[in-house]
């Protein structure tokens, strides 16, 4: 066993690495200092085993190419727990296991794990350095993969282990590649221990232990218990013609474009008016009440983990400029001058790449079933530093954070929920985040058209019951002096024929620009038994081509519709029994009332 001197006195964290060395057995330690010779001298060494290929550095400055395991290309939310004392605090929506059965399975995976391989400790902080939103987290990893990307999402090395000092508390975060054998893969929570053990896979939501299973699960249960709050919540400023910046939270389910929302572009119209939009973050946001009274947000993250096809310079030209340099590319294809494509991209396809499983791929190449094979993984992702944004807030790393004027919750429904509402109030607003959903497509298994509740977007990140989660919410309202406005959006509308009724992208500014406006008591609403739902003449529509019937079908209402929904609604929150708040029932059979 190699060791270098450790860089901390702090007892119980070398006591810990001790531990997990005997466990593991690794070559060799390093402990990651965050300097930039380290990242150059990983960058080789990843190049060197194979583990990263460097692309066409004209094209692609300081960029690089990964491909995973194919059987390792997503979240497995099948295998990640919550280890909780009780099943019931893990509540009906998590797999739990005992925390007893879950150290000694995986105990059994990590012994000898890391033999002939270097063991990476890397000392990170989610928030700014040293903010007292902040939490720090310990990565043991074997993965130099993990070791880079960890580099670019959260803040690691010396600092934080400065701020940790001899005694500062910090998530244990334990993470080896293993074999990747899909049959000894565990993602498992110790909320009670302050712990995370993930062994047998190697992407990036089960392996960056600090995203969801730090700043989600365990946050989530760190904020229960200390009175904040660790959401799946895009955080976007707004600047107005005033030159005012009012800050907005949302969160959508996975795959419903938080990231592209984040980094919106004003459309014409309101670009002519003046509008800017800044982002914050693309993925979580924590959450805090502020002593002047607002609930204040920060993104916990330093860089994006976003899905890569479908990016172009329509969609989210501010993505295309974030990740032109710096950027990690995980399972999209790669060309012959080692530049990168994928599904959507600007370029069209290439006449040959190889594909995100190394395999050749031409367009129009199928597969036994006479499938098309995608040259990039549909989940393929880019790493990129959030400072590369364009359009990166100035006040992105602000330690006291943004304060919050309204929060969106949004799915994607192709009936009965319109464009945008406004909820009555904050326990209205808990009630409507809690029946947040997507309705099935083609793509999923089961019904088309049947909804996948998902509550605040949180079902695969809330790391406690999401009854205790719900009545969480509830107090937080109670407990806030100036609480945001709560409101619902629906990007994915459909006519009769299943097309589109809104544009999206850019022009989801327009929506934006009304919520702000109605927080401000600027402009008037049509009550419906919902909410609060735009006159159609107050909405802005400058530069935006639609005929008049879209925006009638897609601000109506229709009870009948609402109704059914109230079935589903009820059925599902009767999963959660006598944790569920009676706040929310109220809610819920007031909506039931206003129906008829
Ligand atoms: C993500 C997700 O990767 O929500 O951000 O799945
Ligand atoms: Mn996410």
């Amino acid at each position: 066993m190699i060791t270098m001197e450790t860089p901390t006195k702090h007892q119980e964290l070398l006591k810990w690495v001790q531990d997990i060395e005997k466990l593991c057995q690794p070559e060799r330690i390093v402990w990651i200092d965050g300097s930039q010779q380290e990242k150059k001298r990983l960058e080789n060494e990843a190049v060197s085993i194979g583990e990263l290929i460097e692309l066409n550095q004209d094209k692609h400055p300081g960029s690089f190419y990964h491909r995973s395991h194919p059987n390792d290309v997503a979240r497995t939310e099948s295998l990640t727990y919550i280890c909780t004392k009780t099943k019931e605090d893990a509540g009906p929506t998590n797999n739990w296991m005992s925390p007893e059965e879950a150290y000694f399975k995986a105990r059994k995976i990590f012994t000898g794990c890391m033999k002939g391989r270097t063991l990476y400790v890397i000392p990170f902080s989610m928030g700014p350095v040293g903010s007292k939103f902040s939490r720090i987290g310990i990565e043991i990893t074997d993965s130099i993969y993990v070791v880079l990307n960890m580099r670019i999402m959260t803040r690691i090395g010396n600092d934080v282990l400065k701020v940790l000092g001899d005694h500062g508390e910090f998530t244990k975060c334990l993470h080896s590649k293993a074999d990747l054998d899909i049959k000894k893969r565990l993602i498992l929570h110790f909320p009670e221990d302050n712990t995370i053990w993930s062994v047998g896979s190697g992407y990036g939501g089960n392996a960056l232990l600090g995203k969801k299973c730090l700043a989600l699960r365990i946050a989530g249960y760190l904020g229960k218990t200390e009175g904040w709050m660790a959401e799946h919540m895009l955080i976007l400023g707004i600047e107005n013609p005033k030159g005012e910046v009012r800050y907005i939270t949302a969160a959508f389910p996975s795959a419903c474009g938080k990231t592209n929302l984040a980094m919106l572009i004003p459309p014409q119209g309101l670009k002519a008016k003046g509008y800017k939009v800044w982002t914050v973050g693309d993925d979580i946001a924590w959450l805090r009440i502020h002593p002047d009274g607002s609930l204040r947000a920060i993104n916990p993250e330093a860089g994006f983990f976003g899905v890569v096809p479908g990016t172009n310079s329509n969609t989210n030209p501010n993505a295309v400029t974030t990740i032109s340099r710096n950027t990690i590319f995980t399972n999209v294809a790669l060309k012959s001058d080692n530049t990168v494509w994928w599904e959507g991209s600007d370029e069209p396809a290439p006449e040959k790449a190889l594909d995100w499983s190394g395999d050749d791929w031409h367009p129009g190449i199928i597969d036994e079933q006479d499938n098309p094979i995608k040259a990039a993984h549909p989940n393929s992702r880019f790493t990129a530093p959030a400072s590369q944004c364009p359009c990166i807030s100035p006040k992105w790393e602000d330690p006291e954070g943004v304060p919050i004027s309204a929060v969106l919750f949004g799915g994607r429904r192709a009936r009965v929920a319109p464009l945008v509402y406004e909820t009555f109030g904050w326990n209205h607003g808990v009630y409507v985040g809690a029946t947040v959903g997507s309705e099935r497509t083609a793509a999923q298994e089961g019904k088309v058209g049947e909804i996948r509740r998902d509550p605040m977007a949180m079902i695969p990140f809330c790391g406690y019951n999401m009854g205790d989660y719900f009545r969480h919410w509830i107090e937080m309202g109670k407990r806030t002096p100036r609480p945001p406005k709560i409101f619902h959006v629906n990007w994915f509308r459909t006519d009769e024929k299943g097309k589109f009724l809104w544009p999206g992208f850019g022009e989801n500014l327009r929506v934006l620009e009304w919520v702000l406006e109605r927080c401000e008591g600027k402009v008037s609403a049509v009550k419906t038994p919902v909410g609060h739902v735009p006159k159609k003449e107050e909405f802005d529509m400058t530069g935006l081509d639609l005929p008049g019937s879209a925006l009638d079908q897609l601000l109506s209402v229709v009870p009948a519709d609402w109704k059914e929904d109230l079935a589903d609604q009820e059925a599902f929150f009767k999963k959660f029994g006598s944790k569920f708040p009676e706040e929310i029932w109220e809610e819920f059979r007031g909506m039931k009332k206003r129906l008829g």
